[in-house]
């Protein structure tokens, strides 16, 4: 086993990365080498798909299947070996199928078929043993490179793998693209090649980059086409007496079929989680039954799903053990999430769901509400834009600062609360993904009628912090980097990581991110990307906020 993929990796001084029979999250070493070999076929599947394009072949089933397999991979989202098989299986079959369509293009054209990488070219073995035993070719770290080189491929396979997670998100809701699809497959196939070119490598990232600009914008277009433009609500966060579903994750279509199944049977349904910006889009105001969210950030469901007296469906990242809590039984996965033993959905019929938060108590009173705003996303900021612009031209407002990502259990996540409460008077805060709960039930008082927190959405809605930065350069007539807006992101996994490279391919500077630098950027890596990108590591809410306030 090898994964350095997320912030809680082990670091040791005999080296970072979790290799031994288990990852601090819980995933063992057989799952990540089988998740690992998967990764690899899905290379071998993306090599057929570009050389299939060249004859127009585009096979759709497997341009949702390749990233929808890899963010099985993602950080807390599958741990569940069958599954995993399930997937390295079909990967071999939708290979095959490519292959042979390839083939017969190139003998009907009368060319020689072009050999192919490795990954390409491996030969499944019939079992899981047999899989487990070939794994070792496909770790992440395989070969004897430089560490600088395994840490670009690494920034460009983590990269791409939360671009795949947002190509997911947007495919459910009718956003797919060929071109998208054929650049994914390009960069798939690419990194099955394990180049050694550095500059190539750091140019891949920056494309994957501005590819992940695009799947955000469909995502966008996808979740506002069905649910409409989310606009600033008030969201209770506390129990309302009643039996009760938890939905999590970030699939709203789950959120939506759950609703519609659920009207006239007394339950009602809480988001959690990355699920909480839901509450804003008109869509779902539909339903009174949608009454608030409860509880956090992913890293306390253990505590927040064992207490809430309900169903709980997890429709994407991020699940840990459910044992720890014993909720196993009444927790449920949807589409690439999987934990051995929880019974796992397909379809659009949820009666297990409903069934199970009927047998159980629910809440028995209502607590008393604590309401807080969501809703700013690019719609809203954009109707707020010229009062901004106002309140920036005399004065009011001096900064911004966009303080989101992932929210984790380290001690030294308690520096996103510090940095956002200790912004001063005249700054906006806006936040998005789950690392806003280090803060978001925190009053923050307005400026002029302007909200200070504006809470944006998810992970994903970065896109329209973007779209915020851009109307606010343009109405200032100025580049992106000169407006008074510090990025301080908040990294956990891989979405995070894509995120940034989407910030850094469109030439934001001077982003800042913690707690922790990722432990698979080696110091010289670290070095390149501050002289290129000003990319830093955030140290205390203080520090920062003096560099950053002394420079505006
Ligand atoms: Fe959080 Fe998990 Fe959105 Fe991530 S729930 S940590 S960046 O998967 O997806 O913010
Ligand atoms: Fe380790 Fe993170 Fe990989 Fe889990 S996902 S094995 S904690 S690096």
């Amino acid at each position: 086993m090898f994964c350095i993929q997320c912030e809680q990796t082990m670091r040791t001084p005999a080296g970072n990365g979790c290799s031994y029979a288990q990852g601090m999250c819980g995933k063992l070493a057989e799952t990540s080498d089988l998740q690992d070999l998967l990764i690899y076929l899905l290379q071998g599947v993306s090599a057929y798909a570009v050389k299939a394009r060249e004859f127009d072949i585009i096979d759709s089933e497997v341009d949702t299947f390749v990233p929808k397999a890899f963010f099985a991979t993602l950080t807390n989202v599958n741990f569940d070996d069958d599954r995993i098989v399930g997937y390295v299986e079909h990967a071999n079959e939708l290979r095959t199928r490519l292959k042979t369509a390839y083939e017969a293009a190139c003998a009907a054209a009368g060319q020689t078929p072009v050999e192919l990488s490795a990954p390409a070219q491996l030969v499944l073995g019939a079992s899981k043993p047999e899989m487990l035993a070939q794994a070792v070719v496909a770790l992440p770290n395989r070969g004897d490179v430089h560490e600088d080189i395994l840490g670009l491929r690494l920034l460009c396979l983590y990269g791409l793998k939360g671009a795949a997670a947002y190509m997911e998100h947007a495919r459910v809701l009718n956003q797919t693209n060929d071109e998208v699809a054929g650049e994914f497959h390009e960069i798939m196939a690419f990194l099955g090649e394990d180049s050694i070119d550095g500059d190539k490598l750091l140019d891949t990232a920056m494309e994957i980059g501005k590819l992940n600009y695009r799947i955000m914008e469909m995502l966008d277009k996808g979740e506002t086409m069905a649910f409409g433009h989310p606009e600033p609500t008030q969201v209770n966060t506390v129990a309302v007496k009643g039996k009760a579903i938890l939905v999590s994750g970030h699939d709203m279509v789950d959120l939506e079929l759950i609703l519609q199944q659920t009207e006239g049977k007394g339950i009602n349904v809480f988001t959690h989680g990355e699920m909480l910006p839901a509450l804003a889009y008109p869509e779902f105001k539909k339903y009174p039954h949608l009454v608030g969210n409860y509880g956090s950030a992913w890293q306390n469901q253990q505590k927040e799903f064992a207490n809430f007296p309900g169903a709980v469906v997890m429709t994407s990242n991020c699940i840990i053990d459910p044992n720890v809590g014993n909720y196993s039984d009444r927790i449920f996965t949807r589409s690439i999430v999987g934990w051995p033993g929880v019974t796992h959905l397909t379809g659009d019929d949820f009666s297990l769901v409903i069934e199970k938060a009927l047998q159980l108590d629910g809440f028995a009173y209502d607590e008393i509400p604590h309401m807080i705003t969501i809703g700013f996303a690019r719609n809203a900021l954009l109707a707020a834009a010229p009062a901004i612009v106002e309140n920036v031209k005399n004065g009011s407002i001096k900064h911004f600062f966009l303080i989101g990502g992932c929210d984790g259990d380290k001690n030294e996540r308690s520096y996103f609360t510090d940095l956002a409460t200790q912004a001063p008077d005249d700054s906006i805060i806006m936040t998005l993904g789950c690392g806003k709960y280090k803060f978001n039930k925190l009053e923050f008082g307005e400026i002029n009628g302007i909200p200070r927190l504006l809470d944006i959405g998810q992970c994903n809605d970065a896109y329209s912090a973007i779209q915020l930065a851009l109307a606010l350069s343009e109405a200032f007539e100025c580049d992106l980097n000169e407006l008074p807006l510090s990025i301080v992101l908040s990294w956990f996994e891989q979405k995070a990581i894509v995120v940034l490279l989407t910030l850094l391919s469109l030439g934001v500077k001077d982003i800042r991110t913690g707690p922790t630098p990722p432990a698979f950027l080696s110091d010289n890596l670290l070095k390149i990307l501050e002289d290129k990108f000003g990319l830093r590591t955030t140290t205390t809410a203080e520090e920062d906020l003096k560099t950053i306030l002394n420079a505006a």
